[in-house]
């Protein structure tokens, strides 16, 4: 039996009758509304399987969830802070998922590529490729026999340090990172890239959260999240917009529930009606446990149409100010003449912007927006939280600062119990951003670099990811280095993504599983295993267990140590991989720039990470006494401007945002044209799913077992268009080159969602997202909005 076999047969622990996969992608999902809340015995029972499918030991899981060590696990999940002391890794289902899926007792051995052609591997999917486990050793793809074949470490890097040496110029070289990579190893990787010369640092944050550092930074000089954990225990209300926590940061449901329990108001923005939005039985309280209890989450629940977030905070505020008008809101004048600007700009688009307009574009009528702006009025303290509803679209920065205007308006800003709270995705990646990951490169962190180093650094802005897939497709790059991630499959427009990085004529991944963009390669290509967080991280010649750090939503900085043995003896750490191709690299280019390659010892900081914490100590500002401060529980809080009222704009003030709306958003061009199909799909991720990687064909909380390709329709439009639910339809999008884009075969699922919204998971649908559809500023793929029509499949009937 092959591992595939095994894999789908993997009997359900639980007794429930679903496979975690289902090999037959033309089988009918089962679809029925799910019963629970979210949390609660689903939960456990859903770990249990993840568990056994990965035959991961439970003895690792254990020593994960240990407390009173001396330093924590992070758990790779999200980045959702934790109050615990000794361990962030808090039970939460999904958190358990990555764990079980890191710690698989799975293995991709050099007997695997030899018994599959990178052809024959393309036609796999997402979930069958990172199924297969571990990787285990360096490949180099070998373009004659279509094959990967084993490659020796110190091989590798000369291959890549010749490469990088022979490009005329580095702005023909690309350097990802996806949002798990330490600080250690993601400070270490844009020294290295600067030194070698370029800012060409695509990021996952670029298709992400990229608006919400845009927008704060504009509006309040900081671009992170103004609150802690503890804020949350002291709002009277908190605002949630666009985001799914129930799946996508579970642990933060608990601190949801707790605000809930003690009166606080839950109001959020969302299309889909959310389970865990709704309803959540927390898997470490006995008592709800045992009693088949649950917290009600929101106090209210309002289903804006995509995109149409911007009118709803603006309506909010007419609202507040009309109120005003009669004695029934006061905005915080005090902290509105001390510290902001721009107030009355904004009050006169406010106030000019008809309430047939903010009805027309947020999908919500004037009831709903003045009942929110009551619930505002009636709150002393106010938290904002929101994640890719918001971001994934063309006008995000602007909604982001018309959230923050909406904060600003009652102060709700530098105190406790308020804020802006961007929750982030990855769970480091707004730490790689603080070490200097970033195409554009601001002018401090390059003047600190130099005055560090001695070297001079590149200015010039770099490429971000949709510009990289433009480079690409434009002959303007050619080698392509990836920490960690799934660029080709992550990036949108997946049929022409997949031609650029075909172009690219070295394509390195340091990976810990097998994925897409191993097989997308052109002429040469390079798959570097690395150690997973869980992992036991030993350097130096006494070969001691190193600690990394991350630093999470609420802008904590912690350390983590793994507990597992690494799944293989070939396997390297990140840090490690990246000194050892600086090395290789800069010995080849720095000399003919008169500069000695021995500027940076890379052996001696790998042999021991608080040599590199020392580095970013020395170079990124709120560092001080780094090594000393980590080893303490929960580690520390980097500091936050805004949050202590000190507004780093140019003005010196938190400036209010006068952006007018978009004249139009997507769902109201496409509105016009509704009678020939079209609707305004989000691609999602289903419960089951971290990004790429696909961990099962069931999305629980929303009812649907055994299929992904599923496209959720509101029931109006699906009478309106002639399909019924259960139909197959393919999904059609915008043109490209004359040629309409295309998603085949998705089961059709009446759901609660406004009319002309539709919703289908991610990765499935980019190939619908125009490389062309990026916000404005950022460049971030509009993941929320995407034009596409229905068309009866041809493949089902
Ligand atoms: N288990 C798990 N955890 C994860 C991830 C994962 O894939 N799996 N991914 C991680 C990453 S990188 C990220 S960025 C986060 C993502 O976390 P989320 O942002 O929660 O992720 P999405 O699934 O994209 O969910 C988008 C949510 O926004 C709503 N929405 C869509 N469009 C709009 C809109 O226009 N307005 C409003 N108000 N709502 C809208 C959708 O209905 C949905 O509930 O999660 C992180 N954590
Ligand atoms: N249509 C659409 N597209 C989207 C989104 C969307 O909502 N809709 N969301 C966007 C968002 S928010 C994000 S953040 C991106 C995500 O984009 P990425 O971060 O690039 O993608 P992931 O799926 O998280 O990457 C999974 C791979 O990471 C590798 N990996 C896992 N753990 C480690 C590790 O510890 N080290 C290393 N080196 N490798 C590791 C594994 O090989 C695995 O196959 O996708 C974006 N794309
Ligand atoms: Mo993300």
């Amino acid at each position: 039996m092959s591992l595939r076999d095994s894999a789908a047969n993997a009997t359900d622990a639980s007794g429930v009758d679903v496979p975690i996969a289902d090999p037959d992608r033309t089988r009918a999902p089962s679809v029925a509304s799910y019963p629970g809340p979210a949390g609660g015995w689903g939960a456990l029972n859903s770990v249990r399987r993840h568990v056994a499918h990965n035959r991961a030991p439970l003895k690792g899981m254990r020593s994960l969830l240990a407390t009173n060590q001396p330093h924590g696990f992070d758990c790779p999940g999200c980045a959702w802070g934790d109050a615990n002391a000794e361990s962030s890794f808090a039970f939460c289902e999904n958190g358990a998922k990555a764990v079980a899926w890191e710690t698989t007792a799975k293995r991709v051995t050099r007997d695997f590529f030899a018994r599959h052609t990178v052809s024959e591997l393309l036609a796999w999917d997402d979930y069958r490729l990172e199924d297969q486990g571990r990787l285990t050793e360096p490949m180099r793809y070998d373009a004659a026999q279509d094959r990967y074949v084993p490659i020796g470490w110190d091989e590798a890097y000369t291959m890549i340090g010749e490469r990088l040496a022979a490009l005329d110029d580095p702005n023909r070289a690309l350097f990802y990172t996806s949002g798990r990579a330490s600080n250690e190893a993601a400070y270490l990787y844009q020294l290295f890239v600067r030194l070698y010369g370029t800012n060409n640092f695509p990021d996952c944050s670029n298709m992400c959260h990229e608006a919400s550092g845009v927008g704060m930074q504009a509006s309040l000089g900081v671009g992170k999240g103004t609150v802690r954990l503890e804020d949350f225990e002291q709002a009277d209300a908190i605002f949630v917009f666009g985001q799914n926590p129930g799946t996508n940061h579970p642990r933060m449901l608990g601190d949801l529930a707790r605000a809930a329990k003690r009166g606080a108001a839950i109001v959020t923005f969302n299309p889909l009606k959310e389970r865990g939005l709704e309803r959540f039985a927390d898997p470490q309280d006995k008592r709800e446990m045992l009693t088949g209890g649950s917290q009600t989450i929101s106090s209210r629940y309002f289903q804006p149409k995509m995109g149409g977030d911007m009118a709803a905070v603006r309506g909010i505020a007419k609202a507040l100010f009309a109120m005003e008008a009669s004695g029934r809101f006061t905005p915080d004048r005090e902290f509105i003449e001390s510290y902001t600007q721009g107030l009355d700009a904004w009050r006169a688009n406010v106030e000019a912007t008809s309430w047939a307009a903010l009805e027309a574009q947020s999908g919500l009528s004037r009831v709903e927006m003045e009942a929110a702006a009551e619930i505002y009025a009636g709150a002393e303290r106010i938290i904002a939280t929101w994640a890719m509803g918001i971001t994934q679209h063309l006008h995000a920065v602007d909604s982001v600062r018309e959230i923050v205007n909406l904060l600003l308006l009652g102060g709700h800003m530098g105190r406790p119990g308020a804020g802006a709270c961007p929750v982030r995705g990855h769970s480091n990646v707004q730490g790689d951003r603080t070490m200097g990951i970033d195409e554009k490169a601001p002018a401090w962190l390059i003047d600190a670099l130099e005055a560090r180093y001695g070297v001079p650094m590149p200015r010039r802005p770099g490429h971000n990811t949709v510009n990289a897939l433009h480079a690409l497709e434009a002959d303007q790059a050619e080698v392509f280095i990836a920490l960690g991630g799934n660029f080709t499959r992550a990036t949108p427009d997946s049929m022409r993504t997949e031609s650029a990085m075909r172009r690219a004529r070295l394509n390195v991944q340091i990976s810990t599983k097998l994925n897409r963009s191993h097989l997308v390669v052109g002429e040469e290509a390079l798959i570097l295993p690395c150690l997973g967080r869980s992992e036991i991280d030993r350097q130096g010649p006494q070969k001691l267990p190193q600690v990394i750090s991350v630093e999470d939503s609420m802008s904590m900085v912690h350390g983590s140590a793994g507990r597992v043995e690494p799944a293989s003896k070939h396997l390297r750490s990140e840090p490690a991989i990246v000194a050892e191709i600086a090395e290789a690299t800069l010995a080849r280019v720095l000399p003919n720039r008169g500069i000695d390659p021995k500027v940076v010892d890379w052996q001696a900081l790998v042999a021991d990470y608080d040599r590199i914490r020392d580095e970013i100590e020395a170079v990124i500002p709120g560092f001080a006494n780094f090594n000393a401060r980590l080893h303490r529980p929960r580690g520390f809080w980097l500091t936050n401007a805004a949050s202590e009222r000190r507004f780093v704009t140019p003005t010196g003030k938190a400036e209010f945002s006068a952006a007018p709306l978009p004249e139009a958003v997507l769902h109201q061009q496409l509105d016009v044209r509704r009678n020939d199909g079209w609707l305004t799909l989000q691609s999602l991720r289903s419960h089951d799913q971290y990004n790429t990687t696909i961990y099962g064909y069931n999305d629980r909380y929303r009812g649907v077992k055994g299929q992904r390709r599923v496209l959720f329709v509101n029931p109006l439009d699906l009478a309106r268009l002639g399909f019924a639910d259960g139909d197959w339809v393919d999904l059609v999008g915008l043109d490209y080159q004359g040629e309409p884009r295309r998603a085949p075969a998705f089961r059709l699922v009446a759901y609660d969602t406004p009319q002309g919204c539709c919703a289908a998971y991610y990765p499935e649908t980019n190939a619908l997202v125009p490389l062309e559809s990026a916000g404005a500023n950022t460049g971030t793929p509009a993941s929320k909005a995407v034009a596409v029509r229905l068309q009866r499949s041809a493949r089902i009937v």
